[in-house]
């Protein structure tokens, strides 16, 4: 039954028709809200935004569809939005974290029961095939499901403290900055834009969220499952637009006390560096990865082979956790790379709505020639042993299809070392584990990894050196990627993160909040 039947991450096949045919109707309900304008939303209040300046969204899967026709923010309404934010922040502040918990609970149901509906525009706006965006949209429910346990497991983060004397009554609290920015990304256009809203609102303060123009409808259709569980209009803002003007404008405005950003290595690390104002703020970063994956010659390779294929391919390789280079002991490397060459040809690709198909197209134009570049680099440098082609044959021709792609390229050369977002690994031999180690941690990077052996020593040795927030042993169902909340808490590590607190984890919230240290001398 679909009622009891949950899709996460780690879900491998679900042939399970009572869920398709639920799925089939969510694709009905969710045709119905494409194609039109789409205003964002300030105070409640729908703005369209410059005239003449919307844009218009195709679905990377097939460019006769249309998405939506999406309003873009000036600089005015982003501060007015802004503005929105710190009026009304004292008075969410002030409602009882026991109450912002409630309605919280309520949006985390109600994403929940909205499931399919959004999980296929998700599918038509981004391209995600269907497992991987319900995973998507009940990643997001249980992200806020956690947060609203953390809040009530700590108390609302306010506790009483030792005293010096009798008459000092002291206490410890943590209270919120006042308005919150959410720069989002196409990827997980509910999960990381929906969750880290969720965190900031939890623990008081007012949000402004924007989204990916790639991923925009999704989060505005989060958004009204938060209005609709009684976030009020005040706390919840949404503008769209282009980074470079709305993004921009949106966290340098001196009224945000703090800044969620998930994207580009570059762009975060632009925004780390630019974040003081007057004083310094808070930015929580997740950045990118350039994950690998270290076969042993212990390694099992059924595990290897499977957990590998689904974290490169997966979402045609646009997740920050993909995995995108892999080191094997040279003397299992010759029948990995074998098994993992059929495995990538055996790829169903094609329309991420279909029940069948495991990836969909990648995202845009740009990504199809980051792809068709490295593609070139790899038959000269080296080898492509799967994919490297563009797929257009019949109604693919009108979407970004590529082949997964599996490639045998120098060890110290750029394919090793640039993320590039697409469904491309590239594989090497190594001769030790503690050489893949090494090659592993030696990128600026470090979100996560995976690690095949079936050796404890060699599992001892890689959980005691990777350097990478993340990291998963003998995974089949993904090699470096499908983190769940309250299971694997997702954050990373240098060039991939600024806090070194993980999404879904126990030590997620406190970055949303300031402590306040209270002495009450009677
Ligand atoms: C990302 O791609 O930015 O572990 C996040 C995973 C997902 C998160 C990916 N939970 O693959």
């Amino acid at each position: 039954m679909t009622e009891t039947f949950r899709v996460t991450y780690a879900t491998l096949s679900a042939d399970n028709d009572d869920l398709h045919a639920a799925y089939d109707e969510g694709i009905e309900r969710a045709r119905a809200m494409l194609g039109g304008l789409r205003p964002f939303v300030i105070g409640g209040e729908m703005r369209e935004g410059i005239a003449g300046a919307a844009l218009d969204e195709r679905s990377p899967a097939d460019h006769d569809l249309r998405v939506a026709n999406l309003a873009t923010a000036s600089a005015e309404d982003v501060a007015d939005a802004v503005a929105a934010a710190h009026v009304h922040a004292p008075t969410w502040a002030a409602t009882p974290w026991q109450d912002r918990a409630e309605v919280l609970d309520r949006a985390a149901d109600l994403i929940s029961e909205r499931r399919f509906e959004l999980s296929a525009v998700m599918a038509m706006e981004v391209g995600k095939n269907r497992l991987e965006a319900l995973g998507d949209v009940e990643e997001t429910a249980d992200l806020i499901r956690y947060y609203g346990h953390q809040m009530r497991e700590h108390q609302g983060f306010a506790q009483p403290m030792e005293r010096l004397s009798p008459e000092e009554a002291t206490f410890d609290v943590m209270r919120p900055y006042g308005v919150w920015a959410v720069v989002a990304p196409f990827n997980f256009p509910m999960a990381l834009a929906i969750a880290p809203t969720a965190a900031a609102l939890i623990v008081g303060n007012t949000v402004v969220l924007k989204p990916s123009e790639q991923g925009a409808l999704t989060s505005i259709l989060g958004c009204e499952a938060l209005w609709d569980a009684g976030i009020p209009p005040g706390a919840l803002h949404v503008v769209t637009g282009p980074g470079e003007t709305v993004g921009r404008a949106l966290v340098q405005d001196p009224r945000v006390g703090g800044i969620t950003f998930t994207g580009s290595y570059d762009v975060g690390m632009a925004l780390y560096r630019a974040r003081a104002g007057a004083w310094p703020k808070p930015v929580v970063c997740e950045m990118g990865g350039k994950n690998p994956v270290i076969v042993g010659e212990a390694a099992d390779l059924d595990l290897a082979v499977e957990g590998t294929a689904r974290s490169a391919f997966g979402y045609s390789g646009q997740k920050c956790s993909a995995a995108s280079r892999c080191y094997v002991e040279r003397s299992v490397y010759g029948e990995f790379v074998d098994r993992l060459v059929e495995r990538a040809d055996a790829v169903v690709v094609g329309d991420p709505l279909r029940r069948d198909v495991f990836m969909g197209p990648v995202i845009d134009a740009a990504a199809v020639s980051r792809y068709e570049s490295a593609v070139a680099e790899a038959s000269q440098t080296g080898r492509v042993l799967a994919g490297g082609r563009r797929i257009d044959d019949g109604a693919l021709e009108r979407g970004y299809f590529v082949a997964p792609t599996v490639v045998e390229a120098p060890i110290d050369g750029r394919l090793f070392s640039d993320e590039l977002f697409v469904p491309f690994v590239a594989v090497a031999p190594v001769s030790s584990l503690d050489d893949a180690i090494d090659r592993a941690n030696a990128s600026p990077l470090g979100l996560t990894a995976g690690l095949f052996s079936r050796e404890q020593a060699d599992i001892d040795r890689f959980l005691e050196r990777i350097d990478a927030g993340v990291v998963y042993v003998n995974r089949k169902s993904g090699a470096t990627t499908g983190a769940w909340p309250g299971v694997q808490p997702f954050g990373g590590w240098k060039g991939s993160g600024t806090n070194g607190k993980a999404g879904g984890g126990p030590y997620y919230l406190q970055q949303y909040a300031r402590e306040q240290s209270r002495t009450i001398v009677s």
